[in-house]
């Protein structure tokens, strides 16, 4: 495969990003963000990452600078994980409706998304390449369970290239079982502009690619969108205070993890009765669980 699959993000379907998602695992959407919001993420993390030291292991990198509770850092988070193409997708590969008896009663549950984490990764002058790698081995996801549990962005907050340390890819590595070995020959460079972004499942392997060049700082700005059931990923619970998270929308204090996976998971007790924690954050009254 030469390169991977570019969509435009202002004239794309959903229907063709799930298509070429499915197929190769990942699909680079131009134009994701304007030009207002990316100069505003801009602003917001570049001054912040330079003065962050780099990593201490080969995997996160020795010449790597990372920053995480981004939704304290920069409000363009929400954009990003609220951008109606990768709500869509990530609800088709992670929110796939179950059939369970509880009873007598066979029912159809279905599960939430949530954000896993984020994270701003700047890969500098004379990083190597990352090891190839699976980002759903966090939680220890197979592909024996037949289905995705997270669909990853990363938005280049900088241009990509092949020689700066654009994400290496191996396309259609998510359709692999868990035995086989992923291959540098294998893996091919995401090249896109800022702005753009890189959608992938959460079984593709991939990995930081190497910088080669003497004075460019790769920027690119990556969260998670996963199953409300497994554990996140980052722990916005101790990252972000409820003042903050409460300065959202309502759809993303959901999605950082004041909320409920479907009707069994996350509640919290009130006055004898088990509830959505929602009610924590918004001044929505506190509704009364539905019982399973
Ligand atoms: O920075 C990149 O291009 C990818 C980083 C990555 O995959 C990771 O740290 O899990
Ligand atoms: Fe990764």
């Amino acid at each position: 495969m030469s390169g991977l699959v570019t969509l435009d993000s202002k004239d794309a379907a959903p229907d063709d990003v799930i298509e070429v998602l499915q197929r190769d695992g990942g699909v680079i959407l131009a134009h994701y963000l304007d030009p207002s919001r990316l100069e505003r993420m801009r602003n917001d993390l570049l001054p912040l990452l330079e003065s962050q030291p780099v990593g201490e292991d080969e995997f996160f990198g020795k010449r790597t600078r990372r920053i995480s509770s981004l939704f304290a850092k920069t409000r363009v988070s929400a954009d990003v994980v609220m951008h109606p193409l990768y709500q869509t997708a990530a609800r088709h590969f992670v929110c796939v409706p179950q059939e369970r008896w509880s009873g007598d009663n066979r029912i159809e549950v279905t599960c939430d998304l949530q954000v896993g984490m984020g994270q701003a990764i700047q890969i500098g002058p004379g990083e190597g390449g990352q090891a190839l790698h699976r980002d759903d081995g966090a939680f220890f996801w197979s592909r024996r369970f037949g289905r995705e549990a997270r669909l990853q962005i990363m938005l280049a907050l900088t241009e990509f290239t092949a020689q700066n340390g654009g994400t290496m890819v191996i396309p259609g590595s998510h359709h692999w079982d868990d035995d086989r070995k992923p291959l540098a020959s294998e893996a091919i460079p995401t090249v896109m502009a800022a702005g753009s972004a890189l959608l992938f499942l959460g079984g593709v392997y991939h990995g930081g690619g190497t910088n080669r060049t003497t004075d460019e700082w790769r920027t690119g700005v990556t969260y998670s969108l996963d199953a409300s059931f497994v554990r996140q990923e980052e722990n916005h619970y101790l990252a972000l205070t409820p003042e903050l998270v409460a300065s959202y929308p309502e759809p993303v204090q959901r999605l950082l993890g004041w909320s409920m996976s479907g009707r069994a998971l996350g509640w919290i007790e009130r006055d004898g009765i088990l509830r959505d924690p929602n009610f924590l954050v918004s001044s929505s009254p506190a509704p009364e669980r539905i019982q399973i």
